[in-house]
């Protein structure tokens, strides 16, 4: 007799479960499933999950598939249970290939084909509500999203869209998603939502087709360079029910989160000046250096150093000043953005090619905040006072490339019941304001 295994959280069951284990079954003669518990889950980094371990039984039991089933509930348990069980054959879907290649010593390894179509008409399978999305560009940080998102519950990625038909192709054979385009009517047909992830000064262009086209956004930082141009993106939204949200990952992982209740629960007084630093030397012949429309320092990473600045200060500032560090193109090597408010100070540094301390401090009226490099992917940070002696450390992890908390909170707040309720942690007012600086900096330039 052949023993097949095959693991997962299979949360709102669909088509994809179900091919999964009905193919897993017929590898073999005897199927065990495993399913994950919601800590497991959790430390593995999965967001999101929302059916009980009871109910992802029941659904998995209902298919028929299952000759066993038992509880996945820490790391190294598959080869326990490869050796327990004696199992002949291991399994999974594509999107997993070759991460479980070490399995190979005890038993069979099988990667079984990804379904796209998880879009379920079988009345067999609950039609659960699975957020189909579309990506609109095919970058570095669209690769990373892909599997940022498949570690969220309740969204997929279907579609891309990229001008270029090759780089659209490509991008769509690597991940198995349903439709490559260059045809945005096309691209829109059979999606609910779009990811924005395409250069800076196209964003505003593909956020309003894509609103207008009745599609929820979530657009790379910076949103727009143009204040009017984020206003008026917000009313389509609003007045459309649709939620639009700025990729600003740092403002919804959970490091930053704490770090924004410490203060705000008033452990270092009020806040009086928020220093954020974020520089990467860049290759001369990158985009952020060759783009003297758009490229440069500021444009690419104040979008981080302004956030806790804005979240801590507040949106109204007297005055803002930039001084520059230009290359010959006319792009900023190096820009320091000083901030004055009534009752306080900010400066954010940002270089593409000076590099300093990337960290963020936090002054108060009875301590400081130090968040060392990368702050922006918020780890630990300290809270110092006079008394040198009493520092108190807080650390957090994220997992991933950490973009998937931005993911768990953009299809949380599409599936409210009240649009309008956003979330606090990066609102529509704070990526105006942002907007509106971006537009100060270029207009100066
Ligand atoms: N799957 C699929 N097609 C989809 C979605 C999922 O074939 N469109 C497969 C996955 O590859 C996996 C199974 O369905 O084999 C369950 O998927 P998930 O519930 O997302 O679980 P996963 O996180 O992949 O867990 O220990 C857990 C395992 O490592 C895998």
């Amino acid at each position: 007799m052949k023993k097949v295994i095959t693991y997962g959280t299979f949360d709102l069951f669909h088509q994809g479960h179900y091919n999964l284990l009905k193919r897993a079954k017929e590898l073999g003669d005897y199927l065990i499933v495993g399913i994950t518990t919601e800590q497991y889950d959790e430390s593995r980094g999965k967001l999101n999950i929302q059916d009980s371990l009871l109910k992802r039984l029941d659904n998995v039991r209902e298919t028929g598939f299952a000759d066993d089933i038992i509880v996945e509930d820490h790391e190294g348990q598959k080869v326990e249970d490869i050796q327990k069980y004696n199992i002949d054959i291991f399994t999974v879907g594509s999107d997993w290939r070759g991460k479980f290649d070490y399995l190979n010593s005890y038993c069979d390894v099988v990667y079984l084909e990804r379904t796209k179509d998880i879009s379920s008409s079988d009345r067999r399978i609950a039609r659960n509500p699975i957020i189909q999305l579309g990506m609109i560009g095919t970058g570095r940080i669209a690769h990373r999203f892909v599997g940022e998102a498949r570690a969220v519950s309740g969204i997929t990625v279907r579609n891309v869209y990229n001008p270029h038909i090759d780089s659209a192709v490509r991008f769509g054979d690597e991940f198995s998603l349903n439709t490559a385009t260059d045809d945005l009517e096309r691209f829109f047909d059979d999606i609910d939502a779009v990811y924005v992830a395409s250069p800076h000064e196209t964003h505003y262009q593909y956020v309003k087709d894509s609103l207008l086209a009745g599609k929820h956004v979530l657009c790379e930082k910076p949103l727009v360079f143009r204040q009017s141009e984020a206003e008026e993106l917000f009313g389509i939204a609003r007045d459309k029910k649709l939620i639009l949200m700025e990729g600003i990952k740092t403002a919804y992982l959970p490091g930053f989160q704490k770090l924004m209740g410490v203060v705000k629960s008033g452990a270092i007084g009020e806040i009086r000046d928020v220093e954020a630093c974020f520089t990467r030397l860049t290759p001369s012949d990158r985009r952020e250096m060759t783009d003297a429309a758009y490229g440069g320092a500021f444009t690419e990473f104040a979008s981080y150093s302004l956030l806790p600045i804005i979240k801590l200060l507040g949106r109204d500032y007297k005055e803002i000043r930039f001084d520059s560090i230009k290359a010959e193109n006319g792009i900023d090597l190096y820009t320091k953005t000083s901030i004055i408010y009534d009752h306080g100070f900010a400066l954010a540094k940002n270089g593409v090619g000076v590099k300093s301390e990337g960290q963020l401090v936090i002054a108060g009226t009875g301590g400081y905040i130090l968040a060392e490099s990368p702050w922006w992917l918020t780890k630990s940070f300290e809270v110092r006072y006079e008394d040198s002696s009493k520092v108190e450390k807080f650390a957090t992890k994220y997992l991933g490339y950490g973009l998937r908390y931005e993911i768990s909170d953009f299809v949380t707040m599409i599936g409210l019941e009240d649009k309008s309720k956003i979330g606090y942690k990066l609102t529509r007012g704070d990526s105006i304001v942002i907007a509106g600086i971006m537009e100060k900096f270029l207009a100066k330039r």
